[in-house]
């Protein structure tokens, strides 16, 4: 039986594979071929040796229009439950609502993988009940607006700030600091010399002596440096990797997967069969 806290332990980097349950613009959410189609996205990602997945039924892109806590249980459940009777792959929710994080941990999620931190009602003590790990991630403003001028008078201090706030908050809930994750949020309130800065610095988040996950996979932090972004991508995610990150949430499992294997066969001077 895989365990999130065992694949932590075991030191080596971990991949969180990104499974987006949003439908396109004619479909309605929890439908058999969408569900069918997450399931299919999702198995290949198993195929190309993926540690975690993460099933989101909400865009957090910059601009993204908000749904309901219904609409976004409905897309993600039957993904969850149908995944939890084929596999036993770490599987992560990606929300900010506490109904859905609920739902995800009654049908066996492993983690809670919240963009807000669990700042919105009810998420501290959803998550603290269901006893899950969970990721808090920094974010400056709100989605739709974060991206308009974003400003701090000290980045790496601000975000180490929020940092303890937010694992204080999670304490006072009730919830063990060693299942905390902490993720910087590339690209949400910050612009691409804040991005830049928080990849060359990202040691700077080693003091809470917490796991560090990145998602760098595709970001237009990357767009604005390289025309292809999945080998920016894999660029980025090893220069997170030598500066402390332990999980790389990324779309392009295969890739990062084979990236991350050299990395390690470096790391620790041994041939690992492919
Ligand atoms: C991140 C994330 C997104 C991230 C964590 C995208 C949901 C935008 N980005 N969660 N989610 N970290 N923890 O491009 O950077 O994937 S959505």
């Amino acid at each position: 039986m895989l365990n999130l806290s065992d694949l932590l332990d075991s030191g080596r980097p971990l991949v969180m594979g990104i499974l987006n349950v949003t439908p396109d613009s004619f479909s309605d959410g929890g439908r058999y071929v969408e569900v069918e189609r997450a399931l299919m996205h999702a198995r290949q990602m198993i195929c190309d040796g993926v540690d975690i997945i993460d099933i989101g039924g909400e865009s957090t892109r910059p601009g993204a229009e908000a749904v309901s806590a219904e609409v976004e249980t409905a897309r993600v459940l039957p993904v969850i439950e149908a995944l939890k009777r084929e596999t036993d792959i770490v599987l992560s929710i990606d929300s900010s609502k506490a109904e859905v994080m609920s739902a995800a941990a009654s049908a066996g999620v492993d983690l809670i993988n919240d963009v807000r931190a669990l700042r919105e009602i009810g998420a501290l003590e959803v998550a603290s009940e269901s006893g899950l790990a969970v990721c808090l991630m920094h974010m400056q403003g709100e989605p739709r607006t974060m991206q308009g001028n974003p400003k701090y008078d000290d980045l790496i201090g601000n975000i180490n700030t929020f940092f303890e706030e937010r694992i204080a908050a999670c304490v006072a809930a009730g919830i063990r600091r060693e299942k905390l994750i902490l993720d910087v949020g590339f690209g949400f309130g910050k612009t691409q010399e804040h991005n830049l800065t928080l990849i060359n610095q990202l040691h700077e988040f080693g003091s809470h002596g917490l796991p560090l996950l990145v998602g760098l996979s595709r970001k237009s932090t990357i767009g604005k440096i390289v025309q292809d972004r999945l080998i920016g991508s894999i660029a980025g995610a090893l220069a997170a990797l030598e500066r402390g990150a332990r999980i790389l949430r990324v779309h392009d499992v295969l890739e990062t997967v084979e990236a991350v294997r050299v990395l390690q066969s470096i790391r620790q001077e041994m041939v690992i069969r492919s």
